[in-house]
């Protein structure tokens, strides 16, 4: 049985007021909200054996680093990696997408072509269009139709005997559209080229198997995913990791240190330079363990039905457009209203307590595409519930009155 009301009670943010109304929070695709238990991880670290790890004998240093190790092992398993050291901790997606970009600096030569498609975050183009001015490669964009998915025979024209690797993500952060990944993969590996798949927006959402998708790449982040912020993971298939030069140099990533040579350690710590965020690490594997207690298929039926019920309402509403309408999409709601601009919306229904994401949401030719400035997107999580979504239509329904 889900019950709504246990699960609301478990994110101590959720009873917050703001500007003096009952917060609802739809902006989850930017960060999701921090269950009591991740919260209670994080103080349970700073209370009781905050210490650095893999380097003290001393007890503390020795539980801090079987903690963050048991965390590895938690998202290894919920990732299904054939291996833990094939899971980096990183900062973030941001920080795990540069780490492989910068990676195939040394992989590449003049001419060779990398692939990226029209709906990714900047986090998934800037990196990449920094390799190919640092290597000469050139970078093909798969296109999008208007429903916000990818044209996939288009995808098939670009890829060649030339190809070294493609990045897509496994859901947009605009649109919500679900890439059909695995196709994207089997191709590429057709030609040899490599996949990076930017999970950030999939994981909150859908349980991946990289094994299965036979990803070379997988990144995510756990803010995403109910965990703290700063921190995330880089899968990479032991092949690839061996193959990629570190990407910091620093303590913790070296086998041996003189003034003439350094060697480098193994798999995880080549990629893992200085003090990481251990309390965040930590967390991440409790949030994961969270979301596992609810269920990745209580969690997607759920957010599937808020989606429906939230897209019927907002078609009701005069002059309103909504983007991003391929048939497989998450519970992300883009649109705009005839004549008023999104950056106002969201300013007036901020007032009535509703949080919402307004602007071009980090994906610019997205928004070039649609040629529009941005759009109000709504991002749903498994918490939020109809009632709310009446509040919202009623908000948007209102700051409309006002501002046409
Ligand atoms: N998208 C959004 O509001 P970081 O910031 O490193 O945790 O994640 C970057 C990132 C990469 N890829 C995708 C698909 C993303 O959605 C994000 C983050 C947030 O849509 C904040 S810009």
């Amino acid at each position: 049985m889900f019950d709504i009301d246990k699960i609301r009670a478990e994110f101590p943010i959720l009873k917050r007021k703001v500007n003096g109304k009952q917060l609802v929070y739809f902006d989850n695709a930017a960060t999701s909200q921090t269950p009591q238990i991740v919260i209670d991880a994080i103080v349970d670290y700073y209370s009781n054996y905050n210490a650095n790890i893999h380097r003290g004998v001393h007890t503390l240093s020795q539980e801090a680093t079987d903690k963050y190790e048991e965390s590895r092992l938690k998202i290894q398993k919920h990732f299904n990696a054939s291996k833990s050291h094939e899971i980096i901790f990183t900062s973030g997606t941001t920080h795990s997408i540069n780490i492989v970009a910068t990676g195939f600096s040394s992989l590449l030569k003049k001419g060779d072509e990398v692939i990226v498609s029209a709906l990714e975050h900047h986090s998934n183009i800037v990196p990449w269009q920094m390799l190919c001015e640092r290597t000469g490669a050139i970078l093909k964009v798969i296109p999008m139709n208007e429903e916000g998915a990818l044209v996939m025979s288009e995808y098939d024209n670009l890829l060649s005997d030339k190809t070294k690797i493609v990045f897509v993500n496994h859901v947009s952060n605009a649109l919500g559209t679900v890439n059909p990944i695995k196709e994207i993969i089997d191709k590429a590996h057709k030609v040899g080229a490599a996949v990076l798949i930017d999970g950030a927006q999939a994981c909150p959402h859908i349980k991946p198997d990289v094994q299965e998708l036979d990803a070379d790449f997988y990144v995510a982040s756990a803010h995403k995913i109910y965990g703290p912020t700063g921190v995330g993971i880089l899968y990479g298939k032991e092949e690839w990791l061996n193959k990629l030069p570190p990407y910091q140099g620093g303590g913790e990533m070296i086998k041996e240190v003189t003034f003439e040579k350094t060697t480098y350690a193994g798999l995880p710590h080549k990629f893992e330079a200085g003090t990481p965020n251990i309390c965040g690490g930590i967390a991440f594997g409790t949030a994961i363990d969270y979301a596992n207690n609810i269920g990745f298929e209580t969690i997607a039926n759920r957010e599937d039905e808020l989606l429906k019920y939230g897209t019927k309402k907002l078609l009701e509403i005069d002059g309103l457009k909504i983007y991003g309408t391929s048939e497989e999409k998450t519970a992300v709601i883009s649109f705009n209203i005839d004549g008023i601009h999104p950056y106002d919306i969201g300013t007036i229904i901020d007032k009535l307590g509703i949080a919402v994401r307004t602007g071009h949401h980090c994906a610019q030719p997205i928004m070039d595409f649609y040629k529009i400035p941005g759009t109000i997107r709504a991002s749903f999580s498994f918490y939020n519930t109809f009632e709310e979504i009446d509040l919202f239509i009623n908000a948007v329904k209102k700051a409309q009155l006002m501002l046409q």
